[in-house]
């Protein structure tokens, strides 16, 4: 059964808000997905009956609380289809997807690359997937290689055996580019590194709110994403890591919580995976993405894949037959819209992509103009920054209809004022 669309819109009360006095069209969710009402009752829900510190208390409230937070770690793990997660839960909480890579960088990455060890990341990643990769290879003088892409803005397969060699530490890419929608063959690129002994961390902040992950299948070895771009709350990110590097990992951030036994002089560290969450943790965000994930899951992330599948293909067949839009903006990303994600990316020489921005804004219609945190991917393809729409399940064709109308109406505008 196709997920019905209008029943879903009515969960989200954001989108009958009226912006400039007219209906909002929401199409910034790479930036940030909107709310389902469930998630915001259970965050209210949880600080008007549960609120308490979780993991230290023996009265019942934070007895309540401990076991609906430890609910959504295993609710989490099981999304992801995480191996045994129930004998050792894989799951880390972080605070977003820039903290998860950060920690692996200062930790299993530090400790493990040496002088001369590669590690490779692609032209496409996010800040957050590049610039602590820089540092640590200055400061271990290894290499970081940026695997290329081509015209099509996918990636160059042709270079893999050349970039994934047997100097290889770790392949750290991202599966859905945040900025042209290019979905990439994580699969290849996992085979092609385990081969070479190296580790593979994906980051999947635009790809495991948008289609089914699964790191069994994947075989990946970590999995970083954002619970807020995933109908859950901001300040909540997701590390997975793979049990035989989770067992041996040591833990970046040091204090309450994450402890055994303490003296003056030493400490010993809790188990896994409370040894990496020192602290009071994400609590209240935690159990209200517990309700994110239950929301999901009742669409199906099949169902929601397609969903934006449809949108994008409707999306493509519009600029198709717009020749205006056609022969004055260009779409990155790739032609093939199975490599697609539900993001659109534009550029067009009439006017700055804040300029459009700020027009389609006067018109109720919320998209992302910038650089998208990707300034080096913007270089390459030549553009200072990019108009770009992206989908999600709540999103209709009717939006995406009146946002190209007021695309072409903004670019009208200014190419008469030329
Ligand atoms: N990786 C990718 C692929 C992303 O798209 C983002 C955020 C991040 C990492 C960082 O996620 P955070 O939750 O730690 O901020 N991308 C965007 C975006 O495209 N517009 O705003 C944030």
């Amino acid at each position: 059964m196709n997920p019905n669309i209008s029943q879903i819109r009515k969960d989200f009360p954001i989108l009958s808000t009226i912006v400039n006095e007219k209906q909002l069209v929401y199409l910034d969710n790479a930036a940030t997905s909107q709310k389902p009402i469930q998630v915001i009752n259970k965050l209210t829900d949880y600080y008007k009956n549960t609120n308490s510190n979780v993991h230290r208390g023996v009265h019942t409230l934070s007895g309540k609380a401990t076991d609906e937070f430890e609910d959504v770690r295993l609710k989490v793990a099981k999304f992801i289809n995480a191996p045994n997660y129930k004998q050792m839960n894989p799951i880390i909480w972080t605070r977003n997807t820039t903290e998860s890579i950060n920690i692996i960088s200062m930790t299993w990455a530090n400790d493990n690359l040496e002088e001369n060890d590669e590690i490779v990341v692609t032209a496409m990643e996010h800040h957050s997937n590049l610039i602590p990769w820089q540092r640590l290879c200055k400061r271990k003088k290894a290499k970081l290689k940026i695997f290329p892409i081509n015209n099509n803005q996918e990636l160059d397969l042709k270079y893999l055996d050349e970039y994934i060699n047997s100097n290889t530490k770790l392949v750290s890419i991202v599966h859905s580019s945040n900025s042209m929608g290019t979905i990439n063959p994580i699969k290849t690129l996992i085979k092609k590194a385990k081969s070479v002994n190296a580790k593979v961390l994906i980051d999947g902040a635009q790809s495991v709110p948008h289609m089914p992950v699964d790191v069994t299948d994947l075989d990946c070895d970590f999995l970083v994403f954002s619970a807020h771009k995933m109908l859950g709350p901001t300040g909540l990110g997701i590390l997975y890591v793979k049990k035989d590097i989770l067992q041996n990992l040591e833990p970046h951030f040091l204090g309450g919580e994450m402890v055994l036994d303490v003296s003056y002089e030493s400490a010993t560290w809790n188990d896994i995976p409370m040894k990496f969450e020192a602290g009071t943790p994400n609590i209240a965000d935690v159990i209200a993405f517990g309700s994110a994930i239950d929301y999901l899951n009742d669409i199906g992330m099949s169902k929601i894949r397609e969903h934006e599948s449809e949108l994008t293909a409707f999306a493509l067949n519009i600029l198709d037959e717009n020749k205006y839009l056609k022969n004055n903006s260009t779409l990155f990303g790739p032609k093939n819209i199975l490599n697609r994600s539900g993001v659109l990316t534009f550029h067009s020489d009439i006017a700055h992509p804040h300029d459009l921005g700020t027009l389609l804004d006067n018109e109720g219609i919320a998209v992302r103009t910038g650089h998208h945190c990707t300034m080096p991917l913007m270089k390459s393809l030549g553009v200072p920054a990019t108009l770009r729409a992206s989908f999600y399940i709540y999103n209709t064709e009717e939006e995406i209809t009146k946002f190209f109308e007021c695309y072409s109406k903004s670019l009208r505008f200014f190419d008469n004022v030329r």
